[in-house]
Protein backbone atom coordinates (compact mmCIF):
# COMPACT_ATOMS: atom_id res chain seq x y z
CA UNK A 1 0.00 0.00 0.00
CA UNK A 2 1.35 3.58 -1.03
CA UNK A 3 -0.73 5.64 0.87
CA UNK A 4 -1.83 6.87 -2.97
CA UNK A 5 -5.59 5.44 -2.51
CA UNK A 6 -8.44 6.51 -1.25
CA UNK A 7 -8.13 5.38 2.21
CA UNK A 8 -4.91 6.76 3.88
CA UNK A 9 -2.71 4.25 4.83
CA UNK A 10 -2.24 3.32 8.28
CA UNK A 11 1.04 3.14 10.43
CA UNK A 12 2.11 2.46 14.28
CA UNK A 13 5.39 5.05 13.08
CA UNK A 14 5.66 6.71 9.85
CA UNK A 15 9.67 8.35 9.59
CA UNK A 16 10.76 10.84 7.46
CA UNK A 17 14.29 10.26 5.74
CA UNK A 18 16.30 7.13 4.84
CA UNK A 19 19.75 8.26 5.42
CA UNK A 20 21.79 6.65 8.27
CA UNK A 21 19.12 7.59 11.31
CA UNK A 22 15.46 6.66 9.02
CA UNK A 23 17.16 3.44 8.17
CA UNK A 24 18.23 2.17 11.70
CA UNK A 25 14.73 3.55 13.08
CA UNK A 26 13.13 1.00 11.09
CA UNK A 27 15.47 -1.79 11.52
CA UNK A 28 14.94 -1.45 15.52
CA UNK A 29 10.81 -0.66 15.77
CA UNK A 30 9.87 -3.14 12.70
CA UNK A 31 11.84 -5.00 15.03
CA UNK A 32 9.42 -4.39 17.73
CA UNK A 33 7.02 -5.82 15.61
CA UNK A 34 5.48 -2.05 14.97
CA UNK A 35 4.11 -1.51 11.37
CA UNK A 36 6.66 1.11 9.79
CA UNK A 37 6.80 2.89 6.53
CA UNK A 38 9.88 5.29 5.85
CA UNK A 39 9.28 8.02 3.26
CA UNK A 40 12.10 9.37 1.32
CA UNK A 41 12.91 12.73 -0.75
CA UNK A 42 15.41 11.03 -3.08
CA UNK A 43 15.57 8.14 -5.33
CA UNK A 44 17.67 6.21 -3.27
CA UNK A 45 18.66 5.77 0.41
CA UNK A 46 21.69 7.39 1.86
CA UNK A 47 20.34 10.77 2.92
CA UNK A 48 23.41 13.19 2.78
CA UNK A 49 25.65 10.51 1.13
CA UNK A 50 22.76 10.22 -1.69
CA UNK A 51 22.84 13.93 -2.47
CA UNK A 52 26.35 14.96 -1.84
CA UNK A 53 28.58 13.62 -4.84
CA UNK A 54 30.79 16.61 -5.97
CA UNK A 55 34.41 15.90 -6.63
CA UNK A 56 36.64 14.88 -3.35
CA UNK A 57 33.94 14.22 -1.15
CA UNK A 58 34.83 12.16 2.23
CA UNK A 59 33.84 12.20 5.63
CA UNK A 60 35.34 14.08 7.67
CA UNK A 61 35.29 11.34 11.29
CA UNK A 62 37.16 8.15 10.32
CA UNK A 63 35.58 5.01 8.50
CA UNK A 64 36.17 2.74 11.57
CA UNK A 65 34.29 5.16 13.17
CA UNK A 66 31.36 6.44 10.80
CA UNK A 67 29.57 3.23 10.62
CA UNK A 68 26.35 1.45 12.54
CA UNK A 69 27.69 -0.18 15.96
CA UNK A 70 24.89 -2.03 16.37
CA UNK A 71 25.29 -5.27 14.21
CA UNK A 72 28.69 -7.21 15.34
CA UNK A 73 28.48 -9.13 12.30
CA UNK A 74 28.03 -6.29 9.87
CA UNK A 75 30.86 -4.57 11.35
CA UNK A 76 32.89 -7.66 11.53
CA UNK A 77 31.88 -8.40 7.35
CA UNK A 78 32.43 -4.79 6.15
CA UNK A 79 35.77 -3.61 4.83
CA UNK A 80 36.61 -0.02 4.35
CA UNK A 81 39.29 0.96 2.55
CA UNK A 82 40.71 4.38 3.28
CA UNK A 83 41.25 6.11 6.72
CA UNK A 84 38.34 8.75 5.36
CA UNK A 85 35.85 6.95 3.22
CA UNK A 86 34.79 8.75 -0.07
CA UNK A 87 31.06 9.22 -0.57
CA UNK A 88 30.55 6.57 -2.99
CA UNK A 89 32.07 4.16 -0.84
CA UNK A 90 29.94 5.07 2.33
CA UNK A 91 26.58 4.88 -0.11
CA UNK A 92 27.68 1.72 -1.04
CA UNK A 93 27.81 0.63 2.90
CA UNK A 94 24.35 2.43 3.76
CA UNK A 95 22.72 0.06 0.32
CA UNK A 96 24.51 -3.03 1.22
CA UNK A 97 23.23 -2.46 5.12
CA UNK A 98 19.73 -1.72 3.45
CA UNK A 99 19.69 -4.79 1.48
CA UNK A 100 21.51 -6.64 4.24
CA UNK A 101 18.51 -5.85 6.84
CA UNK A 102 15.63 -5.93 4.15
CA UNK A 103 14.89 -2.62 4.78
CA UNK A 104 14.00 -1.60 1.16
CA UNK A 105 10.39 -3.48 1.55
CA UNK A 106 9.58 -0.19 3.71
CA UNK A 107 10.91 2.43 2.31
CA UNK A 108 9.08 4.48 -0.22
CA UNK A 109 11.64 6.53 -2.81
CA UNK A 110 11.24 9.30 -4.61
CA UNK A 111 8.32 10.49 -2.12
CA UNK A 112 8.39 14.48 -0.63
CA UNK A 113 6.68 14.68 2.53
CA UNK A 114 4.27 17.97 2.21
CA UNK A 115 2.89 18.46 5.58
CA UNK A 116 2.21 16.60 8.52
CA UNK A 117 -0.92 17.78 10.85
CA UNK A 118 -1.51 16.16 14.56
CA UNK A 119 -4.91 15.27 14.48
CA UNK A 120 -6.44 15.93 18.61
CA UNK A 121 -9.56 14.23 17.32
CA UNK A 122 -8.57 10.66 16.80
CA UNK A 123 -4.78 11.41 18.53
CA UNK A 124 -2.94 10.68 15.20
CA UNK A 125 -0.38 12.77 12.92
CA UNK A 126 -2.13 12.80 9.09
CA UNK A 127 0.81 13.37 6.57
CA UNK A 128 0.91 14.03 2.58
CA UNK A 129 3.12 13.83 0.30
CA UNK A 130 3.50 15.91 -3.06
CA UNK A 131 2.24 13.12 -4.84
CA UNK A 132 -1.05 13.31 -2.95
CA UNK A 133 -0.42 10.30 -1.02
CA UNK A 134 -1.86 9.94 2.53
CA UNK A 135 -0.83 8.30 5.87
CA UNK A 136 -2.07 8.34 9.34
CA UNK A 137 0.30 6.99 12.10
CA UNK A 138 0.58 6.86 15.73
CA UNK A 139 4.08 8.61 16.09
CA UNK A 140 6.01 10.51 13.58
CA UNK A 141 9.71 10.40 13.15
CA UNK A 142 11.74 12.87 11.60
CA UNK A 143 15.29 11.71 10.22
CA UNK A 144 15.85 14.68 7.80
CA UNK A 145 19.61 15.00 8.71
CA UNK A 146 21.30 18.04 9.83
CA UNK A 147 22.35 19.06 6.75
CA UNK A 148 20.48 18.45 4.18
CA UNK A 149 18.18 21.85 3.24
CA UNK A 150 20.54 23.68 0.78
CA UNK A 151 21.22 26.87 1.08
CA UNK A 152 20.44 29.35 -1.96
CA UNK A 153 21.19 32.61 -1.93
CA UNK A 154 20.03 34.69 -5.07
CA UNK A 155 22.80 36.26 -7.25
CA UNK A 156 21.57 38.86 -9.48
CA UNK A 157 21.88 37.86 -13.05
CA UNK A 158 22.38 33.88 -12.29
CA UNK A 159 19.41 33.33 -14.50
CA UNK A 160 21.50 35.24 -17.41
CA UNK A 161 24.69 33.10 -16.99
CA UNK A 162 25.32 30.97 -19.96
CA UNK A 163 27.91 28.24 -18.49
CA UNK A 164 26.53 25.35 -16.39
CA UNK A 165 26.19 25.56 -12.34
CA UNK A 166 26.27 23.08 -9.91
CA UNK A 167 25.82 22.62 -6.65
CA UNK A 168 27.74 20.65 -4.65
CA UNK A 169 24.75 19.20 -2.45
CA UNK A 170 22.70 18.31 -6.00
CA UNK A 171 26.13 16.96 -8.14
CA UNK A 172 25.11 14.96 -10.97
CA UNK A 173 25.33 11.43 -10.81
CA UNK A 174 27.18 11.29 -13.89
CA UNK A 175 29.94 13.62 -12.62
CA UNK A 176 31.06 16.33 -14.60
CA UNK A 177 34.37 16.52 -16.63
CA UNK A 178 36.11 19.93 -16.14
CA UNK A 179 38.74 19.47 -18.14
CA UNK A 180 39.76 22.36 -20.02
CA UNK A 181 36.67 24.94 -18.51
CA UNK A 182 37.21 27.60 -16.22
CA UNK A 183 35.31 27.32 -13.07
CA UNK A 184 34.32 29.22 -10.21
CA UNK A 185 33.70 28.03 -6.85
CA UNK A 186 32.15 30.06 -4.69
CA UNK A 187 32.07 29.01 -0.90
CA UNK A 188 34.93 27.52 1.41
CA UNK A 189 33.37 25.76 4.15
CA UNK A 190 34.25 22.02 4.20
CA UNK A 191 32.81 21.12 1.10
CA UNK A 192 34.81 23.56 -0.79
CA UNK A 193 37.66 23.11 0.60
CA UNK A 194 37.50 18.82 -0.29
CA UNK A 195 36.31 20.23 -3.37
CA UNK A 196 38.88 22.93 -4.70
CA UNK A 197 41.34 20.84 -4.99
CA UNK A 198 40.13 18.01 -7.13
CA UNK A 199 38.49 20.75 -9.66
CA UNK A 200 41.62 22.44 -10.00
CA UNK A 201 43.39 19.25 -10.82
CA UNK A 202 41.49 19.24 -14.45
CA UNK A 203 40.18 22.96 -14.57
CA UNK A 204 42.48 25.62 -17.25
CA UNK A 205 41.52 27.56 -14.34
CA UNK A 206 39.97 27.73 -11.09
CA UNK A 207 38.84 30.91 -9.40
CA UNK A 208 38.12 30.12 -5.55
CA UNK A 209 35.30 32.73 -4.35
CA UNK A 210 36.28 32.94 -0.43
CA UNK A 211 34.07 35.29 1.89
CA UNK A 212 35.05 34.08 4.96
CA UNK A 213 38.44 31.69 5.66
CA UNK A 214 38.00 28.57 7.79
CA UNK A 215 40.61 26.49 9.14
CA UNK A 216 41.37 23.61 8.01
CA UNK A 217 43.70 20.35 8.46
CA UNK A 218 45.33 17.66 6.47
CA UNK A 219 43.53 14.28 6.77
CA UNK A 220 46.44 12.35 5.85
CA UNK A 221 44.05 10.36 3.95
CA UNK A 222 45.32 6.88 3.35
CA UNK A 223 44.43 3.16 2.85
CA UNK A 224 43.65 1.78 5.54
CA UNK A 225 46.53 -0.84 7.31
CA UNK A 226 44.91 -4.21 7.40
CA UNK A 227 46.86 -4.81 10.57
CA UNK A 228 45.14 -1.88 12.20
CA UNK A 229 41.70 -3.14 11.24
CA UNK A 230 42.41 -6.62 12.84
CA UNK A 231 43.12 -5.00 15.62
CA UNK A 232 40.26 -2.55 15.63
CA UNK A 233 37.64 -5.98 14.75
CA UNK A 234 39.15 -7.78 17.69
CA UNK A 235 37.80 -6.01 19.77
CA UNK A 236 35.31 -3.19 18.19
CA UNK A 237 32.96 -3.20 20.83
CA UNK A 238 35.75 -1.64 23.47
CA UNK A 239 36.55 0.92 20.06
CA UNK A 240 32.93 1.66 20.52
CA UNK A 241 32.27 2.18 23.82
CA UNK A 242 35.45 4.51 23.67
CA UNK A 243 33.37 6.19 20.91
CA UNK A 244 30.46 6.54 23.19
CA UNK A 245 32.73 8.18 26.20
CA UNK A 246 34.20 10.62 23.87
CA UNK A 247 32.94 14.19 23.78
CA UNK A 248 32.89 14.45 20.45
CA UNK A 249 31.65 10.69 19.56
CA UNK A 250 35.59 9.71 18.78
CA UNK A 251 38.20 7.62 20.86
CA UNK A 252 40.91 9.86 21.73
CA UNK A 253 44.57 8.23 21.53
CA UNK A 254 46.31 10.16 24.13
CA UNK A 255 44.90 10.94 27.70
CA UNK A 256 43.74 14.81 27.03
CA UNK A 257 45.32 17.93 29.21
CA UNK A 258 44.83 21.05 29.79
CA UNK A 259 47.40 23.91 28.42
CA UNK A 260 48.31 24.61 31.72
CA UNK A 261 49.97 21.48 31.93
CA UNK A 262 52.39 22.09 29.54
CA UNK A 263 55.25 23.90 28.32
CA UNK A 264 55.85 26.55 25.75
CA UNK A 265 57.82 23.66 23.76
CA UNK A 266 55.44 20.93 24.93
CA UNK A 267 52.66 22.90 23.86
CA UNK A 268 54.43 23.27 19.65
CA UNK A 269 54.98 19.56 19.96
CA UNK A 270 51.47 18.32 21.44
CA UNK A 271 50.18 20.62 17.49
CA UNK A 272 52.94 19.51 15.93
CA UNK A 273 51.49 15.73 16.49
CA UNK A 274 48.22 16.14 15.70
CA UNK A 275 49.30 18.30 12.49
CA UNK A 276 51.31 14.86 11.47
CA UNK A 277 48.93 12.37 12.12
CA UNK A 278 46.20 14.25 10.25
CA UNK A 279 42.28 14.79 11.06
CA UNK A 280 40.64 17.53 13.02
CA UNK A 281 40.28 15.54 17.11
CA UNK A 282 44.09 16.19 16.51
CA UNK A 283 43.37 20.41 16.60
CA UNK A 284 40.34 20.28 18.65
CA UNK A 285 41.34 17.70 20.75
CA UNK A 286 45.55 19.13 21.39
CA UNK A 287 44.54 20.17 24.74
CA UNK A 288 41.46 19.53 26.81
CA UNK A 289 40.65 23.10 27.10
CA UNK A 290 41.03 24.08 23.32
CA UNK A 291 37.14 24.40 23.19
CA UNK A 292 36.91 26.69 26.65
CA UNK A 293 40.41 27.91 27.27
CA UNK A 294 40.60 31.16 25.10
CA UNK A 295 44.60 30.48 25.06
CA UNK A 296 44.48 26.85 24.77
CA UNK A 297 42.57 27.86 21.60
CA UNK A 298 44.98 30.95 20.37
CA UNK A 299 48.15 28.59 20.86
CA UNK A 300 46.00 26.12 18.47
CA UNK A 301 45.10 28.42 15.76
CA UNK A 302 48.31 30.47 16.05
CA UNK A 303 50.37 26.94 14.89
CA UNK A 304 47.54 26.16 12.31
CA UNK A 305 48.74 29.83 11.10
CA UNK A 306 51.81 29.83 10.64
CA UNK A 307 51.48 25.99 8.86
CA UNK A 308 48.97 28.06 6.59
CA UNK A 309 52.00 30.30 6.27
CA UNK A 310 54.45 27.69 5.53
CA UNK A 311 52.30 25.63 2.91
CA UNK A 312 50.92 28.94 0.60
CA UNK A 313 53.94 30.54 -1.30
CA UNK A 314 52.32 33.78 -1.98
CA UNK A 315 52.11 35.79 1.31
CA UNK A 316 49.24 37.93 0.58
CA UNK A 317 47.12 34.98 -0.38
CA UNK A 318 48.29 33.14 2.65
CA UNK A 319 47.15 36.36 4.92
CA UNK A 320 43.87 36.05 2.53
CA UNK A 321 43.36 32.32 3.56
CA UNK A 322 44.08 32.51 7.73
CA UNK A 323 41.06 33.13 9.75
CA UNK A 324 40.84 35.87 12.23
CA UNK A 325 36.85 36.17 13.46
CA UNK A 326 36.88 33.23 14.99
CA UNK A 327 38.43 30.41 17.32
CA UNK A 328 39.91 27.71 15.95
CA UNK A 329 36.66 24.66 15.66
CA UNK A 330 33.53 27.32 16.87
CA UNK A 331 33.15 26.87 13.27
CA UNK A 332 33.07 23.01 12.03
CA UNK A 333 37.05 22.29 11.10
CA UNK A 334 37.51 21.24 7.85
CA UNK A 335 39.39 18.54 7.34
CA UNK A 336 41.39 18.56 3.51
CA UNK A 337 43.84 16.96 1.26
CA UNK A 338 46.01 19.61 -0.29
CA UNK A 339 43.84 22.44 0.11
CA UNK A 340 46.43 25.21 0.72
CA UNK A 341 48.88 23.27 -1.31
CA UNK A 342 46.31 23.75 -4.40
CA UNK A 343 47.29 27.82 -4.11
CA UNK A 344 50.83 27.35 -5.53
CA UNK A 345 49.04 25.90 -8.76
CA UNK A 346 49.78 28.52 -11.17
CA UNK A 347 46.04 27.75 -12.42
CA UNK A 348 44.40 29.19 -9.18
CA UNK A 349 43.60 32.39 -8.16
CA UNK A 350 41.90 33.19 -4.86
CA UNK A 351 39.26 35.81 -5.08
CA UNK A 352 38.32 37.46 -1.68
CA UNK A 353 34.53 38.29 -2.06
CA UNK A 354 35.01 39.89 1.74
CA UNK A 355 36.18 43.19 0.66
CA UNK A 356 35.25 43.33 -2.84
CA UNK A 357 31.51 41.29 -3.05
CA UNK A 358 29.75 39.33 -6.04
CA UNK A 359 27.71 41.84 -7.40
CA UNK A 360 26.63 40.65 -10.36
CA UNK A 361 26.66 37.38 -12.42
CA UNK A 362 26.73 37.88 -16.34
CA UNK A 363 25.98 35.95 -19.42
CA UNK A 364 30.09 35.13 -19.32
CA UNK A 365 31.05 34.96 -16.03
CA UNK A 366 30.99 36.73 -12.22
CA UNK A 367 31.40 40.63 -11.58
CA UNK A 368 32.51 41.47 -7.99
CA UNK A 369 32.66 45.00 -6.85
CA UNK A 370 36.71 44.91 -8.42
CA UNK A 371 36.61 42.55 -10.71
CA UNK A 372 35.24 40.67 -13.70
CA UNK A 373 36.13 36.65 -13.65
CA UNK A 374 35.41 35.00 -17.34
CA UNK A 375 34.22 31.71 -16.23
CA UNK A 376 32.75 28.26 -17.93
CA UNK A 377 30.93 27.00 -15.05
CA UNK A 378 30.34 27.87 -11.60
CA UNK A 379 30.06 25.70 -8.65
CA UNK A 380 27.97 26.89 -5.38
CA UNK A 381 29.25 25.32 -2.44
CA UNK A 382 27.47 27.70 -0.43
CA UNK A 383 26.68 25.40 2.66
CA UNK A 384 22.61 24.45 4.32
CA UNK A 385 20.52 25.86 6.27
CA UNK A 386 21.63 23.56 9.28
CA UNK A 387 19.50 21.75 11.92
CA UNK A 388 16.24 23.04 11.47
CA UNK A 389 15.92 23.60 8.23
CA UNK A 390 14.33 20.25 6.77
CA UNK A 391 12.57 20.03 9.56
CA UNK A 392 10.90 23.55 9.10
CA UNK A 393 10.33 22.28 5.19
CA UNK A 394 7.72 19.40 6.15
CA UNK A 395 5.27 22.15 7.02
CA UNK A 396 4.42 20.40 10.67
CA UNK A 397 1.43 21.06 12.15
CA UNK A 398 0.95 20.21 16.37
CA UNK A 399 -2.28 21.20 18.86
CA UNK A 400 -4.51 23.45 18.24
CA UNK A 401 -2.85 23.96 14.63
CA UNK A 402 -0.08 26.11 16.01
CA UNK A 403 3.12 25.50 13.37
CA UNK A 404 6.53 24.06 14.10
CA UNK A 405 7.73 27.77 11.95
CA UNK A 406 5.61 29.86 14.56
CA UNK A 407 6.56 27.44 17.74
CA UNK A 408 10.31 28.24 16.49
CA UNK A 409 10.16 31.79 15.41
CA UNK A 410 12.46 33.11 18.01
CA UNK A 411 14.83 29.83 17.50
CA UNK A 412 14.09 26.10 18.28
CA UNK A 413 13.30 25.02 21.29
CA UNK A 414 12.80 21.10 22.07
CA UNK A 415 13.06 19.26 24.99
CA UNK A 416 16.28 17.24 24.67
CA UNK A 417 16.21 18.00 21.13
CA UNK A 418 14.07 14.83 20.71
CA UNK A 419 10.61 16.27 21.18
CA UNK A 420 9.17 19.13 20.65
CA UNK A 421 5.98 20.48 23.18
CA UNK A 422 2.66 21.09 21.55
CA UNK A 423 3.89 18.28 18.99
CA UNK A 424 2.51 15.09 20.92
CA UNK A 425 4.18 11.86 19.29
CA UNK A 426 6.18 13.34 17.10
CA UNK A 427 10.25 12.43 17.84
CA UNK A 428 12.87 14.42 16.28
CA UNK A 429 16.58 11.42 15.48
CA UNK A 430 19.25 14.42 15.96
CA UNK A 431 17.09 17.90 16.47
CA UNK A 432 17.97 21.12 17.75
CA UNK A 433 19.21 21.06 21.39
CA UNK A 434 20.99 17.43 21.03
CA UNK A 435 24.41 16.63 20.49
CA UNK A 436 23.89 16.03 16.38
CA UNK A 437 26.76 17.35 14.23
CA UNK A 438 29.03 18.13 17.23
CA UNK A 439 31.65 15.36 16.44
CA UNK A 440 30.69 11.42 15.24
CA UNK A 441 26.73 11.92 14.03
CA UNK A 442 26.84 8.13 14.10
CA UNK A 443 27.17 7.86 17.49
CA UNK A 444 24.55 10.76 18.28
CA UNK A 445 22.43 9.54 15.66
CA UNK A 446 22.23 5.52 17.40
CA UNK A 447 21.46 6.95 20.60
CA UNK A 448 18.60 8.84 19.59
CA UNK A 449 17.34 5.54 17.47
CA UNK A 450 17.68 3.39 20.11
CA UNK A 451 16.35 6.05 23.03
CA UNK A 452 13.21 6.54 20.88
CA UNK A 453 12.70 3.03 20.04
CA UNK A 454 13.11 2.06 23.86
CA UNK A 455 10.73 4.48 24.75
CA UNK A 456 7.89 3.73 22.15
CA UNK A 457 8.64 -0.07 23.68
CA UNK A 458 7.96 1.60 26.86
CA UNK A 459 4.78 2.89 25.85
CA UNK A 460 3.06 0.24 24.44
CA UNK A 461 4.63 -2.31 27.78
CA UNK A 462 2.30 0.34 30.27
CA UNK A 463 -0.81 0.78 27.73
CA UNK A 464 0.24 4.14 26.63
CA UNK A 465 0.51 5.77 23.17
CA UNK A 466 1.38 8.94 23.48
CA UNK A 467 3.97 11.13 24.82
CA UNK A 468 4.58 15.28 24.69
CA UNK A 469 7.14 17.20 26.04
CA UNK A 470 5.99 19.42 28.76
CA UNK A 471 6.42 23.28 28.07
CA UNK A 472 8.85 23.98 31.25
CA UNK A 473 11.14 21.02 30.89
CA UNK A 474 11.25 22.09 27.62
CA UNK A 475 12.08 25.64 28.80
CA UNK A 476 14.58 24.27 30.73
CA UNK A 477 16.48 22.50 28.45
CA UNK A 478 16.89 24.97 26.06
CA UNK A 479 18.17 27.70 28.35
CA UNK A 480 20.74 24.72 29.49
CA UNK A 481 21.38 24.15 26.33
CA UNK A 482 22.62 28.00 26.28
CA UNK A 483 24.12 28.13 29.02
CA UNK A 484 26.47 25.12 28.50
CA UNK A 485 27.09 26.45 24.67
CA UNK A 486 28.00 29.84 26.73
CA UNK A 487 30.44 28.31 28.61
CA UNK A 488 32.11 27.12 25.50
CA UNK A 489 34.62 29.25 22.00
CA UNK A 490 31.61 28.12 19.66
CA UNK A 491 29.47 31.03 20.24
CA UNK A 492 32.22 33.46 19.49
CA UNK A 493 31.57 32.47 15.57
CA UNK A 494 28.79 33.70 13.31
CA UNK A 495 28.42 29.63 12.12
CA UNK A 496 25.82 27.44 10.98
CA UNK A 497 25.87 26.41 14.29
CA UNK A 498 24.26 29.57 15.46
CA UNK A 499 22.19 29.81 12.15
CA UNK A 500 24.28 32.75 11.15
CA UNK A 501 24.56 32.01 7.68
CA UNK A 502 21.03 32.28 6.74
CA UNK A 503 19.59 35.76 6.55
CA UNK A 504 16.85 36.25 8.87
CA UNK A 505 17.68 32.57 10.79
CA UNK A 506 17.03 33.50 14.64
CA UNK A 507 20.84 33.28 16.01
CA UNK A 508 20.46 30.51 18.82
CA UNK A 509 23.65 27.60 18.89
CA UNK A 510 21.62 24.91 18.21
CA UNK A 511 23.61 21.36 19.30
CA UNK A 512 24.38 20.42 22.50
CA UNK A 513 27.65 21.82 23.44
CA UNK A 514 28.02 19.29 26.57
CA UNK A 515 29.34 16.27 25.34
CA UNK A 516 28.13 12.97 23.75
CA UNK A 517 28.46 11.03 27.20
CA UNK A 518 27.07 13.91 29.30
CA UNK A 519 24.00 14.12 26.84
CA UNK A 520 23.69 10.16 27.03
CA UNK A 521 23.77 10.32 30.62
CA UNK A 522 20.55 12.69 30.72
CA UNK A 523 18.44 11.18 28.13
CA UNK A 524 18.88 7.61 30.31
CA UNK A 525 18.16 9.39 33.44
CA UNK A 526 15.00 10.85 31.59
CA UNK A 527 13.87 7.09 30.80
CA UNK A 528 14.64 5.86 34.22
CA UNK A 529 12.20 8.49 35.86
CA UNK A 530 9.35 7.13 33.75
CA UNK A 531 10.07 10.19 30.77
CA UNK A 532 10.73 12.91 33.15
CA UNK A 533 9.68 15.84 31.29
CA UNK A 534 7.34 14.44 29.08
CA UNK A 535 3.53 13.68 29.55
CA UNK A 536 2.35 10.19 29.02
CA UNK A 537 -0.50 8.84 28.13
CA UNK A 538 -3.41 6.93 26.18
CA UNK A 539 -5.03 7.82 23.07
CA UNK A 540 -8.42 7.25 24.39
CA UNK A 541 -8.37 8.06 28.29
CA UNK A 542 -7.24 11.11 30.33
CA UNK A 543 -3.42 11.90 29.99
CA UNK A 544 -1.81 11.36 32.69
CA UNK A 545 1.47 13.28 33.93
CA UNK A 546 4.55 10.54 34.15
CA UNK A 547 6.60 13.75 36.14
P1 LIG B 1 29.53 25.91 5.05
O1 LIG B 1 30.54 25.47 6.02
O2 LIG B 1 28.33 26.64 5.56
O3 LIG B 1 30.27 26.80 3.94
C1 LIG B 1 29.55 27.55 3.00
C2 LIG B 1 30.48 28.51 2.32
O4 LIG B 1 29.74 29.29 1.39
C3 LIG B 1 31.14 29.49 3.28
O5 LIG B 1 32.45 29.73 2.84
C4 LIG B 1 30.28 30.74 3.10
O6 LIG B 1 30.90 31.96 3.42
C5 LIG B 1 29.99 30.67 1.63
N1 LIG B 1 28.83 31.45 1.24
C6 LIG B 1 27.55 31.29 1.64
N2 LIG B 1 26.76 32.20 1.04
C7 LIG B 1 27.57 32.96 0.29
C8 LIG B 1 27.34 34.08 -0.57
N3 LIG B 1 26.12 34.58 -0.72
N4 LIG B 1 28.41 34.62 -1.21
C9 LIG B 1 29.63 34.11 -1.04
N5 LIG B 1 29.91 33.04 -0.25
C10 LIG B 1 28.89 32.49 0.41
O7 LIG B 1 28.96 24.68 4.22
P2 LIG B 1 29.71 23.38 3.70
O8 LIG B 1 28.80 22.67 2.79
O9 LIG B 1 31.05 23.73 3.19
O10 LIG B 1 29.92 22.54 4.99
C11 LIG B 1 28.80 22.20 5.82
C12 LIG B 1 29.10 20.98 6.63
O11 LIG B 1 28.94 19.83 5.82
C13 LIG B 1 30.49 20.84 7.13
O12 LIG B 1 30.77 21.57 8.26
C14 LIG B 1 30.64 19.37 7.35
O13 LIG B 1 30.12 19.02 8.61
C15 LIG B 1 29.78 18.79 6.29
P3 LIG B 1 30.72 32.57 4.92
O14 LIG B 1 31.53 31.68 5.81
O15 LIG B 1 29.24 32.50 5.24
O16 LIG B 1 31.23 33.94 4.83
Amino acid sequence: MTGIEDTPCRLDALVIGAGFAGLYMLHRLRGQGMSVRVLEAADGVGGTWYWNRYPGVRCDVESIDYSYSFDAELEQEWKWSERYATQPEILRYIEHVAERFDLLRDVELGTRVSSARWDEGDRRWRVETEAGARFETTYLITAVGCLSAVNTPAFPGLETFAGETYTTARWPHEGVDFTNRRVAVIGTGSTGIQAIPEIAKDAAHLYAFQRSPNFSVPARNRPLDPEFVETIKADYRARRQAAREAGWGVPSDRPLRPLEDFNARERVAVCEEGWRKGGAPGMLRAFADTMTNPEANRVVAEFVRAKIRNTVRDPAVAEKLIPTDHPLGAKRLCVDTDYYETYNRPNVTLVDVSTSPIEQITESGIRTREGFYEVDAIVFALGFDAITGALLALDIGGVGGETLAEHWKDGPRSYLGLAVAGFPNMLTVTGPGSPSVLGNVIVSIEQHVEWISDCLAYLRRHGLDRIEAQPTAEKDWVAHVADVASGTLFVSAKSWFMGANIAGKPRAFMPYAGGVPTYRKICDEVASRGYDGFTLGRADALAHSAA
